[in-house]
């Protein structure tokens, strides 16, 4: 069984104005599906392409004889997750028991938001921002490159890639801009809720 580019859960034109169809063009429909192709061209005739892509992650991640294949395994996961923690119409604050829960550990929405923010500005380099449940507890992480939550054995609640890939079609270098119009604009808590939901 090949793994497969799973179809995006919107329009490429849905994100506009702030992330536009070119950019999901070349983020989704090049970027997305190359980890797709290298990865099953990588596990071809090998017991891994009989795994679910999880299984592949978890158990790549600490092997350097494998590193090619995690980074790809890891990078088609970390982008179908990046999608879903976006929208059209997104924004605004989550609402109810995650709520409730960023609350009581990050003090307040907007610090939350700040957080977040700088968290994903500080990324030296290439790699993600996370909304995480760690053992009963939300925190926010940054991976770099490939690297993900689940290898950590956190459960992710939401994500923002802050490769250049993501942002510099529309932001060039402005990185702070993006992940601010992450946060006000295209950020899905409906996806965030149901994460939470799941894991407690
Ligand atoms: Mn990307």
């Amino acid at each position: 069984m090949a793994f497969e580019l799973p179809s995006l859960p919107y329009a490429k034109e849905a994100l506009e104005p702030y992330i536009s169809a070119q950019t999901l063009e070349f983020h989704y429909g090049k970027h997305h599906a190359g980890y797709v192709t290298n990865l099953n061209n990588l596990t071809k005739d090998t017991e891994l392409s009989e795994k679910s892509l999880e299984e592949v992650v978890k158990s790549t991640y600490s092997d350097p004889a494998k590193v090619g294949i995690f980074n790809n395994a890891a990078q088609v996961w970390n982008h179908t997750f990046y999608w879903n923690s976006m929208k059209e119409k997104g924004g605004g604050a989550p609402t109810g028991a995650l709520a409730a829960k960023i609350d009581a550990d990050f003090g307040s929405f907007e610090k939350f938001k700040e957080t977040f923010k700088a968290t994903g500005v500080g990324q030296f380099g290439s790699g993600w921002a996370w909304l995480v449940l760690d053992h009963g507890t939300l925190k926010i992480t940054k991976t770099l490159n490939a690297e993900n939550p689940v290898v950590h054995g956190q459960t992710p609640l939401l994500t923002m890639d802050v490769w250049e890939h993501a942002y510099y079609l529309d932001y060039q270098n402005r990185r702070p801009d993006y992940a601010q119009t992450y946060l006000d604009s295209l950020v899905n808590w409906d996806f965030a809720a149901q994460n939470f939901a799941a894991a407690v």
